[in-house]
């Protein structure tokens, strides 16, 4: 079904419909790598389908979602994905960082984001061995949330300079769940693009990133169009350090949480960010695990980042 601009709220906003466009599908095979790069190219981009099949997937989110029955925010049964509006993590939690890092690193959830589907995936995508970071963004994220536009270059342009971004629905994400939103065409917004090359990489500083403030004003001014879709579980999307993006609001009418997850990819034979990587890797501020919103109880208000 295609999506319905009343449906996608952004900034507590129904996108209007001439500003509203559906992300491109791109079929995916160990054998088209070709065109994969092909289509990065040019939309900046590719919506994946299927890659994960359905048992990992609901393995994965089974499994993160039972860590946050355990400290109340989520309903039994875990699968669902219903918040409780309440938060125990607190204190029941004696560490907010490494019960994040744990639930980070769950078997399922890794057999899916650094698994062999992925891999094989992102090895045809840059012709060449890929690698993953170790570093994941696991994002549970509750109504009300979204992800602000930004650029990912500021975060990950310190080693290989080829890096893509990973983001995979971990069970279905429809639109009023507060899906991915990519900016048509802006990973040639050079105006944007070129100051956020000359950022201070040796700074130990989360990075000022540039976020656009009112995201279907932003568009109008770029006569571009804000494209998403309807994820289902095991879906993903790729994309690079210079493709702008964000996501929907969640306002899943009956209080599901979106479960997705991001992580970098780049060519093994790259330097690699040494923040990223390792038992226990140090994150973008250094303080881990527990610099993330996902660390945060999920009754605690954030934007963004
Ligand atoms: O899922 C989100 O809320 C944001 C995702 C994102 O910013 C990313 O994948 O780089």
């Amino acid at each position: 079904m295609p999506i319905t601009h009343t449906d996608c709220l952004i900034q507590g906003q129904p996108i209007p419909s001439d500003v509203l466009g559906e992300l491109n599908e791109t079929r995916w095979s160990a054998e088209s790598g070709n065109q994969m790069r092909g289509r990065l190219a040019e939309d900046g981009y590719l919506l994946l389908r299927s890659v994960i099949g359905l048992d990992d997937v609901s393995a994965a989110r089974q499994e993160v979602f039972e860590r946050l029955v355990e400290v109340d925010e989520i309903k039994p049964p875990a699968i669902d994905g219903i918040a409780t509006g309440t938060s125990r993590r607190a204190e029941l939690v004696e560490d907010l960082g490494d019960f994040w890092q744990s639930v980070s690193e769950g078997p399922r959830l890794r057999g899916v984001s650094h698994g062999t589907r992925i891999e094989s995936v992102m090895t045809a995508i840059f012709g060449e061995p890929a690698r993953a970071h170790d570093y994941m963004f696991l994002r549970p994220s509750v109504v009300g949330r979204a992800t602000r536009l930004h650029y990912d270059l500021p975060f990950f342009g310190r080693g290989s300079q080829r890096v893509l971004t990973v983001w995979t629905a971990l069970g279905d994400v429809p639109v009023c769940d507060g899906s991915l939103v990519i900016v048509e065409g802006s990973h040639r917004f050079d105006d944007l693009i070129e100051p956020i090359r000359q950022i201070d990489y040796q700074s130990k500083d989360s990075p000022q990133v540039q976020m656009m403030d009112d995201a279907v004003e932003f568009s109008r001014q770029r006569q571009t169009r804000l494209l998403t879709a309807d994820f289902r579980a095991g879906d993903l999307i790729v994309f690079t350090m210079t493709t702008l993006h964000g996501t929907l609001d969640n306002h899943s009418s009956i209080g599901r949480a979106r479960l997705s997850c991001d992580v970098r990819w780049q060519p093994a034979a790259d330097p690699i960010d040494p923040r990223y990587i390792g038992p226990n890797p140090a994150g973008t501020t250094g303080a881990g695990y527990g610099e993330l919103n996902g660390a945060k109880p999920l009754t605690e208000d954030w934007h963004t980042r």
